[in-house]
């Protein structure tokens, strides 16, 4: 299992993986399969323990060397053994606060040796950790859906199923689109590939889609959908006029407002511009988002007249102002009135990954127990910069008043936070900051460079492990096909080590091989569920086939009857406006939804300096930075870079061609990358995917760091989504290109860095 696909592979005595064949039960496999080819005894692959010179010879503390220094190779014991004393060092003195061991990532599938569950377990063995909350993904939304339709049990999974869509939706409003790319991953695995199938039958029967957003690429390749090219970051102003449109014509459903929302009287004084003197009306919409007011106006009439769908992607609310676009589409879908029937209403990320709209199994599955965790201390995820760079200052999430721990050792397995994070320069000077940088990583990844101490892990295909995820209907045994890479450990041996060394090894393993793990977690797995085979069968035929739940429509009980199915938010009601966030006197996050400018956008000098929006999203020849080396995603490079899209007119005007290397740039940094010209993006707009290996270079164009490989994040900002939700807000940033003039430099990150003796 992968997280974007059930697999069997080909494996040559040298223990290299030579073909990947898809699982004959998915209809529509992802070619990212590809990757996987040549992967296991790549050059990349970390060989032996490693440690930082500077840290090695002179002790641990903030060191400008992290990310340049030269390694050193040097032996399980001896590595082990340090690391267990400076654990006690830190444990002993400072205390548990001053570890934070978030380590946020996508890691690999397999329910035993997943690699943050294994961390959280080691960690609470010592005595605890500082935790992260929410996600990269949907960070935002984490936030502030739970004050919208209460906290329900994983309320961003009950959505509308996609069969109920294929079945019922007539009109699926999109905003962010429906992107084929990301619908090829969900994390822990994905055995058959049914959403795009989904949306074709939708097609099939008659069903119609509209794309909003600035790239028509967001929409699965030949199947029909009306573009309407739309500004980025400002889906929130035609969402509004959508609103104000319904109201004047008195096109909404006032008695849903009336029995199942809250607070509707405030969103639409705001609608009226009786709050701030500014209609919401179309042509105010058209001067910021570009959508002409007359097709604004048809296209309120036609989603009153349809059932309709509101779907909002889950990259808006990676974003400044996050919580706006989730909320706006909420109340959009709530003046239509039909939240809670079959295929209309309001959905949200049914095109962001491959398990959102699947019903989730009744029994939740296997999981290695992380034991508790007695630090209460906890930061927002995308606020790691922050805590490292300003201990003891404070900041604002969801509605409390907190201060950032001090951290001294950061422990990270299965995450790339040179990856995930933004503004790397900054993440660079935060990383320098604290005294010990610890990762365990199967390959030499920019966050692997920037540790001192680097634990050479195995991947899955090295090691036995179950497959299995809630929304998944089958239980997945993955066979071990190769030996460990040279001295790789698993992730599980590695803390059993560590932990034995520091007293805490009976705790960690319970006296249990990672064997004994499997099969204790399939029976107790198995007791839960009830017919299932015994862990030997299910080894042996290599599948559970699991009951799924029938298709749901999200709010179907509420809608009937919200008197006996109230949400548990203050009113019982849907939230249109929450007098609860109002009271937090957020500017950045008022009480309804609202339209706010990016703080990217502000300022005259920088929106000359940088003229072009530029969309840093997920990749489609990879997931996020996983693999980039493979030959999928290799054959998806230009020049050797990773590619940045831009108009046509916006390439002549620079006197750029098709395959060009270009300087992508902004006060935050630059990156190389590879011209391609694509009439699919609206003029102003350029696209660049994340995951390519940040490798950094000094800028001879004054930027505070060049990254050779087009890694987008040098460029996006470090903020906040808001003072609410503080989630990731990468999705966007401000820049300018021109064509790379003189030598080209390499890119360091294609080959392992300087390592010494081993
Ligand atoms: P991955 O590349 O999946 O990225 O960020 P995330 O950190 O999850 O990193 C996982 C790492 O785990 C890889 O380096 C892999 O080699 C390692 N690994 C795999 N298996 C194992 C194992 O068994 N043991 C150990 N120790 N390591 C292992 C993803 C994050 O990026 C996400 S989820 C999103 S949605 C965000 N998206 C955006 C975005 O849209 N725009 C921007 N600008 N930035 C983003 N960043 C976020």
């Amino acid at each position: 299992m992968s997280h974007w696909g059930a697999f069997a592979a080909d494996v040559d005595a040298s223990g290299e993986v030579t073909a990947v064949r898809p699982d004959a039960l998915d209809p529509a496999p992802s070619p990212l399969l590809g990757n996987f080819v040549g992967a296991l005894r790549h050059p990349l692959r970390v060989a032996a323990p490693m440690v930082r010179r500077g840290w090695w010879e002179r002790g641990p503390g903030p060191d400008v060397g992290r990310g340049t220094e030269e390694f050193i190779a040097v032996g399980w014991d001896e590595v082990l053994d340090r690391l267990a004393a400076e654990l006690l060092r830190v444990y002993s003195g400072p205390g548990p606060e001053a570890v934070f061991g978030g380590s946020y990532g996508w890691s690999s599938p397999g329910r035993f040796h997943h690699a943050q569950s294994q961390v959280h377990r080691f960690l609470n063995s010592l005595g605890g950790y500082v935790r992260s909350l929410n996600t990269y993904s949907v960070g935002t939304s984490e936030v502030v859906l739970p004050r919208i339709f209460g906290r329900r049990a994983d309320l961003l999974r009950q959505l509308t199923a996609w069969p109920l869509i294929a079945a019922h939706t007539e009109l699926l409003v999109c905003f962010g689109g429906i992107p084929a790319k990301n619908l090829a991953v969900a994390p822990g695995g994905v055995t058959e590939h049914r959403s795009v199938g989904h949306l074709a039958e939708m097609v099939r029967r008659g069903g119609e889609v509209v794309l909003a957003g600035p790239d028509r690429a967001d929409h699965p390749a030949g199947l029909p959908a009306r573009w309407l090219p739309l500004r980025p970051g400002t889906d929130v102003a035609l969402m509004l006029a959508l609103c104000r449109v319904l109201v004047a014509e008195g096109l909404h459903d006032a008695r849903f407002l009336a029995t199942h929302c809250a607070g509707a009287d405030e969103a639409l004084g705001y609608l009226d511009g009786s709050t701030d003197g500014v209609e919401k009306s179309p042509r105010w919409a058209e001067g910021i988002c570009g959508v002409p007011a007359d097709t604004i106006v048809a296209l309120a009439r036609e989603m009153a007249a349809r059932h309709t769908m509101v779907a909002v992607s889950w990259s808006l609310q990676r974003a400044e102002h996050g919580e706006q676009p989730v909320w706006a589409g909420v109340l959009l879908a709530a003046l239509l009135g039909r939240m809670g029937l079959p295929g209309a209403g309001f959905g949200h990320g049914y095109g962001s990954m491959a398990d959102i709209g699947v019903p989730v199994n009744g029994v939740g599955p296997p999981t290695l127990p992380q034991l508790v965790n007695p630090v209460r201390t906890a930061i927002p995820v995308a606020r790691i910069a922050d805590m490292l760079l300003s201990p003891g200052a404070p900041y604002t999430y969801n509605g409390e008043r907190r201060r950032y721990p001090y951290v001294e050792l950061v422990y990270w397995s299965g995450g790339n936070p040179f990856h995930h994070h933004q503004d790397l320069a900054r993440l660079r000077r935060a990383f320098r900051a604290v005294s010990t940088v610890v990762v365990h990583e199967p390959y030499w990844t920019a966050t692997a460079r920037h540790a001192d101490v680097v634990l050479p892990a195995t991947v899955t295909l090295e090691r036995d492990d179950i497959g299995a995820v809630r929304t998944d209907p089958y239980l997945t045994a993955m066979h071990r096909h190769a030996q460990p890479f040279a001295q790789a450990r698993d992730d599980y041996a590695i803390f059993s080590d560590l932990a034995e060394r520091l007293g805490a090894g009976k705790a960690f393993t319970e006296g249990r091989d990672a064997d004994g793990w499997l099969r204790h977690i399939y029976e107790q797995w198995r007791r839960r569920y009830g017919a299932a085979p015994d862990f030997d069968s299910f080894w042996r035929t290599g599948r559970v086939a699991l009951d799924p739940s029938p298709p749901q429509a999200f709010l179907a009980d509420f809608r009937a009857d919200p008197a006996a199915h109230p949400l548990a938010t203050p009113s019982g009601r849907i939230e249109l406006h929450s007098a609860t966030i109002a009271g937090y006197g957020l500017a950045d996050c008022p009480g309804h939804p609202a339209w706010l400018e990016p703080g990217e956008w502000h300022g005259a000098a920088r929106a000359a300096a940088y003229p072009l929006v530029l969309l840093a999203n997920n990749p489609s020849a990879r997931l996020h930075s996983q693999l980039d080396f493979g030959p999928h995603s290799a054959a998806s490079k230009v020049a050797g870079r990773e590619p940045l899209r831009m108009h046509p007119d916006d390439a002549a005007a620079r006197g750029l061609a098709e395959g060009d290397l270009v300087r992508v740039f902004n006060d935050r940094g630059a990156c190389l990358a590879g011209l391609r010209v694509s009439a699919d993006l609206l003029p102003g707009v350029v696209q660049m995917s994340t995951g390519a290996w940040f490798s950094p270079v000094d800028d001879p164009g004054g930027a505070p760091v060049l990254c050779t490989a087009g890694n987008v994040n040098v460029l996006t900002p470090d903020v906040g989504s808001s003072g609410f939700s503080q989630g990731c807000a990468g999705s966007r940033a401000l820049v300018e290109v021109q064509r790379w003039e003189g030598d080209v430099p390499p890119v360091a990150s294609a080959g392992p860095p300087p390592v010494r003796g081993g």
